[in-house]
């Protein structure tokens, strides 16, 4: 029975004996024992009352059997919703509320929180970093073969929260066909083939580490080094043998903070890629003075996955993102009409990876993808006369931070319930590391406040990667005529390295 995201992506692995995911600890596992594996944990799945369109949450580390559960979901029909593993448990909380899973996967760890939630209508299995806990324990036993359920193009295969401005998270639903025709192209654009060998360091919950780079594999049979961490030495080491990378412009800067990156270790290599975050041209040009390798930086969003690359063959421009991948349209609006070659308008792409809408939010979902087909990103960019675009800013109020997005908006929100607390503004601003990072700027109702008191405020709600790393304390926020808050105005006073 046809489902179109299994049978491009796991199917024609079930007799291939070659290595699909080699480990940080020295083991592997082949293509065909990780299909039979996805085959026990689609049981599971099932015995714990799965059918297709039930989500089923991974909050779990990054291990052979959490991507044998997202291929597990594909065969058995249900929705992968994948979770980053540093959310505190009131946000665990809302998407467990808001998604109603079946199952819930997380660390041992985290059962007793997990199950504290009070959504007695999930089934609650463990899965630890060295593999083991009860997903494990019931897959062991089952047969290596299921059934797969009939899916068609249109049928939802994963659902990836993204943060939003109003600091409500919006789950966006994915297709079949929305990952497939973007894997497809992705192939194609950067020549990937099954002699290649991925260096993999970026998590697994989001797009990047999750789409981009384990769907391409998977749709070519290429190996996988499936690192649990981004961890420079082991990059170093593992660079010579490998002939691919995925990362975040974090990777690339802290790559040339060794001196060990020289035109020798990177003799073998493909291809470096970066994306996620605006990639420095200073970094680019660096990168290729110490390797001899242009990176090739390419741009995407949750919604839409990859959006636009730079050529393989023709020219990387550093500082610019590229052109529009084949088989999309990406325009450039402003007040409701393209702009010209030079012009700043907002990016806006239509196409097959354009994704099918926010869960449960129609609002929402008409406010950004328009009846036309286009969906609105909210990066601001301008185009040359050839078409290639380069991102000036963005028009959301948004902070990346080692290519995790962060949306203020949410931060405020925490800190405004503060006591104490009048109002607050959340900035980001320039950091060596992870290219920005998070401020905040506080109002107290009349005497100041003590970090620690809003530490810990934060510490209880938001995700580490979340926490201000400088409270700044002031009378009142600048505001406009309108008396909207004026960002630019506190990044300015308030942009040193923090
Ligand atoms: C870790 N920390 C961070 C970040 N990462 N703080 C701010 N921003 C970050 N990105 C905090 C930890 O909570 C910890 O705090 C301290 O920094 C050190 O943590 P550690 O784990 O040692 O950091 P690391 O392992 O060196 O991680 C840095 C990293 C990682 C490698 C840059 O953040 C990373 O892999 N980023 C990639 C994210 C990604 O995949 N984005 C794609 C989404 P404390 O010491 O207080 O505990 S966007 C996407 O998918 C779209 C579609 C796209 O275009 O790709
Ligand atoms: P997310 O919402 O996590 O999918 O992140 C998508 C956002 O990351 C985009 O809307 C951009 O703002 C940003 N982004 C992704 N790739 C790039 C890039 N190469 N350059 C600049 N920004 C990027």
């Amino acid at each position: 029975m046809p489902n179109p995201l299994y049978d491009a992506l796991f199917a024609p692995h079930a007799e291939n004996t070659a290595t699909f995911l080699a480990t940080d600890d020295g083991t592997s596992v082949t293509y065909a024992s990780f299909v039979k594996r996805a085959a026990q944990i689609a049981h599971v799945l099932v015995d714990c009352g799965v059918t297709p369109g039930d989500r089923v949450v991974a909050q779990a580390p990054k291990v052979v059997d959490t991507i044998a559960l997202y291929a597990a979901c594909v065969q058995t029909g249900a929705v992968y919703l994948p979770l980053n593993t540093a959310y505190t448990q009131a946000e665990l909380n809302y998407f467990v509320q808001d998604a109603t899973p079946t199952v819930i996967v997380c660390d041992a760890s985290d059962e007793k929180s997990v199950k504290s939630l009070g959504f007695s209508a999930a089934t609650v299995l463990t899965l630890a970093a060295d593999g083991s806990g009860s997903l494990s324990l019931a897959a062991n036993g089952q047969p290596g073969n299921f059934q797969t359920v009939e899916r068609s193009n249109n049928d939802l295969a994963a659902l990836l929260y993204t943060s939003g401005t109003t600091g409500r998270s919006k789950g966006a639903m994915m297709s079949h066909a929305n990952l497939l025709s973007n894997a497809k192209v992705l192939v194609d654009h950067w020549h990937i083939q099954a002699s290649d060998r991925l260096i993999h360091a970026l998590p697994i919950f989001h797009t990047h580490g999750l789409f981009v780079a384990l769907n391409t594999s998977l749709l070519v049979g290429s190996e996988v080094l499936l690192m649990q961490r981004f961890d420079l030495d082991t990059i170093i080491t593992e660079i010579p043998r490998s002939t691919l990378m995925m990362g975040v412009p974090t990777f690339y800067t802290r790559l040339l903070s060794d001196v060990r990156l020289t035109p020798q270790l990177c003799d073998s290599f493909r291809l470096f890629i970066s994306g996620s975050a605006p990639l420095l041209a200073e970094t680019h040009t660096e990168f290729e003075q110490r390797t001899g390798h242009r990176i090739l930086e390419r741009y995407g969003m949750t919604e839409t996955n990859m959006i636009t690359s730079n050529p393989y063959t023709g020219d990387r421009v550093a500082g610019t993102v590229g052109f529009a991948l084949p088989n999309e349209e990406v325009r450039i609006m402003h007040s409701g009409r393209e702009v010209s070659p030079g012009e700043i308008g907002i990016i806006e792409v239509r196409g097959e990876n354009v994704f099918q809408g926010y869960w449960k939010m129609p609002e929402k979902t008409k406010e950004e993808l328009q009846d036309n087909g286009f969906f609105i990103t909210g990066d601001l960019a301008k185009q040359d006369e050839t078409g290639r675009i380069t991102i000036v800013g963005r028009a959301k109020d948004l902070i990346i931070s080692g290519g995790y997005n962060i949306y203020p908006k949410e931060i405020e929100d925490v800190l405004n319930d503060i006591n104490g607390v009048l109002e607050s503004a959340v900035i980001g601003v320039p950091h060596a590391d992870f290219g920005e990072s998070v401020v905040a700027v506080i109002v107290p109702e009349d005497e100041k406040l003590s970090d620690a008191a809003l530490k810990s405020a934060v510490e209880t709600q938001l995700a580490t990667f979340k926490h201000p790393r400088r409270y700044i304390q002031i009378d009142s926020l600048p505001r406009n005529s309108m008396g909207k808050v004026q960002k630019n105005i506190l990044r300015e006073q308030y942009g040193a390295e923090a």
